[in-house]
């Protein structure tokens, strides 16, 4: 007879009683409510400021413990934290005891984290990568801070009217939010726009005037990232926009209630609302604002932080890490010369070294659309000083250009960080790796293709500062919140060692026969699978068999990520039902879910498509339950989080050469999902660590792609007239079939195949195909395929954001754990 371990300890009752507490004192003291008559959403309220209590403990200690390290500032535009309460339960080891202290008001833990709103302070992937990075500094006690934006308003909420995107605003502190702290008393001054006086000091020396500047006020708002174990909790520092009263005043006083209150909302629109485009930069004023306002204020907070250890200026690198996500804080560069030579009075040389000595720069896109670029007209109208330090950087890095390659003006030209045309523009990649002394991509392909097709000149230059730091997921969130059935298999047979050392896991490889291994394997998957079908039947009323194959693509809509191959196939499939007779091996579920960009149309049409698609198949009753299609409106952490562990099949089909690194690839492989995919960003290195026979390669390869391209002989018409698979398919999409009451809905997307077909999809349809099928055969020799997806989730080690960081801090930050 198995007796039952007693796994609760003392401690956990007492933490119990702590929380119950605690949950009474807010719910009577700070929501006025007795705990009979509390709603669900005041106990989610009460339950958050209880669990500050600790959270509060262990994150002024830490505070006191960092004090004088080195220490990280991680710049970035976007945070996509997710929901805060049952991630800190967990890293705080008290889930357990939250749970035991709701029983006595007769609600579940799940119910109630399941009513928190997802902060969505970013688009996707780079957003989401900046949270799992937290999350990892914070678990291997490593002194840092997020600097961001307190968005108002965060990504857009979708909702699918007759089969098309429409997007909502994301309010998201409308709710009052437990996780945020706001500190009014370190707030910081941030002058924009205005004009420069040129004028000479004292010793005669150049000494411009910035005059006529407005003022706005960045008021920090902290979110408290806890880290695994709870001993170390570092602050993301997000800061909201406000008019400086004082200020505002002298208009008021001045007579003008009208012109004044008009400043007061335009400077307040500043943090309003996170831009959702996440491919062609929108040049637009406000994102430059924006962009400046996260820049000025994470300088000020990193030099007040500084400056109150009492170091001398000349150890501002040896104390201070600046990284960059993206170019799109690259402004720091000309901030911090602004500040070390116009307010601390050093000279050139010397503000320059600890500027380079502290940034470094994370690039996340080969795209060239996608490149940052500001008119040099606009950044004279907003930040006038700034755009003269930019002048002076690159006359100064153009005289070393000329003295290693003198007269070559052709590099010059392509060097330059003002690229000449109409408008004349900043190349804020170019300003970033200057002014860095790190320069990474994000995946090995990636930081490949960065020094050799991205800024060959620059890496010419500089060989030394380009590195490669392949990206990496947090298995707190990713495995152990999102998946508590597989986490606790795990658990069981390895012990929780994973939960900070992913490899461990490499230790379940030997169960992957073991007969009964498998079966509980399967189980979870089996759990998770019915877990997603009731929510796919809530959100979109289609019901599927969750023994069917769960084949998903979640990511952002993008031509490149080519949602439309994937439809091709759907589409492929359906007619060889219909037309061919065909039955499928089993069947499969096909599951999409991803935002458009509002201003990226056919990015929309696509999702119109998908719809379009699965109105035809799961209405056809020909199909006979052997195909169905779903579109799960609303992507966002917390529907990731119930999509990933249930998944069979990962859809990673990029073109090759074009998704940086990808992460929701990583996310999916340690669900135990095998992946389906071309050789691109992370994948590459996923094939490497599961091996060649754990996972379903296809397509052209980056070399293939780029010679189709230099040869300019890609042909798609011709492909489509020698493949009737691919006719077929090609005009379903154009014949207006799919599309009864819209004619020519999608016959600008079927013109692209034909025509120019910038994504391969037809090179690569043949392929895809052939491998879908082989993926779909392999899915019903069911002992064969759960040893596959046993041996990716025991293969992913390497894909831990844990992993990712330490090498930031030994390679590029040189940052050492505080306990
Ligand atoms: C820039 C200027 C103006 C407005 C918007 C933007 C903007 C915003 C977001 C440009 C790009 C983004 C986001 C890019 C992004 O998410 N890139 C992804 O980064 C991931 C983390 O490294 C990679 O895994 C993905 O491959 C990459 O696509």
């Amino acid at each position: 007879m198995s007796r039952t371990i007693p796994l609760r300890t003392l401690a956990s009752y007492e933490a119990a009683d702590a929380i119950k507490r605690d949950l009474r004192f807010h719910l009577k003291y700070t929501l006025g409510r007795l705990p009979e008559q509390a709603t669900p959403r005041e106990l989610l309220h009460a339950l958050s400021l209880a669990v500050r209590r600790p959270v509060m403990e262990a994150f002024l200690d830490t505070e006191w413990r960092q004090r004088g390290a080195k220490r990280v500032a991680y710049l970035s535009m976007e945070f996509l934290m997710g929901r805060a309460l049952e991630n800190n339960l967990l890293n705080l080891g008290l889930r357990e005891a939250a749970g035991e202290a709701l029983t006595e008001f007769g609600t579940e833990l799940d119910t109630l984290c399941a009513r928190e709103q997802d902060p969505a302070l970013g688009n996707g992937g780079l957003g989401r990568l900046a949270a799992c990075f937290l999350d990892s500094l914070a678990t291997l006690d490593l002194p840092a801070t997020g600097y961001g934006i307190n968005y108002e308003y965060g990504l857009f909420r979708q909702e699918i009217r007759n089969g098309e995107q429409r997007e909502h605003p994301d309010p998201w502190l409308d709710a009052s939010v437990p996780c945020l702290i706001e500190r009014p008393e370190e707030a910081v001054l941030v002058p924009v726009y205005g004009r420069i006086v040129e004028d000479v000091d004292a010793r005669g020396e150049y000494n411009p005037m910035w005059l006529g500047w407005r003022l706005i006020v960045g008021v920090p708002h902290d979110f408290l990232v806890v880290g695994f174990g709870g001993s170390t909790v570092n602050p993301l520092r997000l800061f909201s926009a406000r008019s400086s009263d004082d200020f505002d005043m002298r208009i008021f006083n001045s007579g003008d209630y009208i012109l004044a209150m008009q400043e007061k909302i335009a400077t307040e629109t500043i943090s309003k609302v996170l831009y959702p485009a996440d491919d062609i930069p929108a040049g637009r004023e406000l994102r430059l604002v924006q962009e400046y306002f996260l820049v000025a204020c994470a300088v000020r907070d990193i030099l007040r932080r500084f400056r109150d250890t009492g170091a001398a200026l000349d150890q501002f690198p040896a104390k201070i890490a600046v990284q960059l996500n993206d170019t799109h804080p690259a402004l720091a560069v000309a901030e911090l010369m602004r500040v070390f030579i116009d307010e601390e009075g050093l000279d050139w040389e010397r503000a320059w070294e600890l500027t380079r000595g502290a940034v470094a720069y994370t690039n996340h896109t080969l795209l060239s659309e996608a490149l940052e670029k500001w008119p040099v007209s606009l950044l004279e109208h907003v930040l006038p000083r700034h755009l003269q330090l930019i002048y002076e950087i690159n006359r100064r890095f153009l005289a070393e250009v000329d003295a290693r390659w003198p007269g070559d003006d052709a590099r010059r030209y392509r060097m330059s960080l003002v690229e000449e045309g109409e408008p004349k523009q900043v190349r804020m990649a170019h300003l970033a790796i200057v002014g860095s002394h790190s320069v990474n991509g994000v995946a090995r392909l990636h930081s490949d293709l960065v020094k050799t097709q991205l800024v060959p000149d620059l890496h010419d230059m500089w060989p030394e500062r380009f590195n490669n730091k392949t990206n990496g997921i947090t298995q707190r969130r990713w495995l152990l919140q999102a998946n508590p059935a597989l986490a606790q298999l795990l658990t069981r047979v390895v012990g929780t060692r994973w939960l900070t050392h992913l490899e461990h896991l490499r230790r379940i490889e030997r169960l992957a026969d073991d007969p009964g291994f498998q079966d509980d394997f399967t189980a979870v998957k089996r759990h998770n699978k019915e877990r997603l079908a009731r929510v796919i039947a809530d959100t979109t009323g289609v019901l599927v068999d969750p023994s069917s194959l769960f084949d998903v693509q979640i990511k952002r809509i993008h031509e490149y990520k080519r949602q439309l191959l994937n439809v091709m196939h759907v589409l492929h499939l359906y007619r060889s039902i219909i037309d061919d007779d065909v039955t499928l091996p089993g069947p499969r579920t096909c599951i999409f879910s991803g935002k458009a960009a509002p201003g990226y149309a056919l990015a929309k049409r696509i999702i119109h498509l998908i719809h379009a698609v699965a109105d035809l198949v799961n209405h056809d009753p020909r199909v006979r339950g052997q195909l169905k299609v779903v579109f799960l409106p609303d992507y966002r952490v917390s529907l990731a989080e119930q999509i990933v562990p249930a998944a069979d099949l990962s859809e990673q089909i990029s073109t090759a050469g074009k998704e940086a690194s990808g992460t929701g690839n990583m996310k999916l492989a340690l669900n135990g999902a095998l992946t389906i995919a071309t050789l691109d960003g992370a994948n590459v290195e996923i094939q490497d660590e599961v091996g060649p026979d754990n996972i379903f390669i296809f397509g052209l390869t980056v070399a293939e792609v780029e010679a189709r391209r230099r040869r300019q002989d890609y042909d798609p018409r011709q492909l489509y007239t020698e493949d009737a698979a691919l006719r077929r398919v090609v005009d379903a999409i154009a014949d207006d079939s799919l599309c009864p009451r819209r004619p020519g809905a999608f016959s600008e997307i079927a013109a692209r195949l034909l025509v120019g077909d910038e994504y391969f999809h037809m090179a690569d349809f043949h392929s895809y195909v052939t491998t879908q099928d082989h993926a779909a055969n392999e899915f019903r020799r069911h002992r064969s395929w759960t040893r596959k997806a046993i041996l990716n989730v025991a293969r992913m080690g390497k894909f831990s954001s844990d992993r990712t960081i330490l090498e930031y801090a030994d390679e590029i930050w040189g940052l050492t754990p505080v306990k």
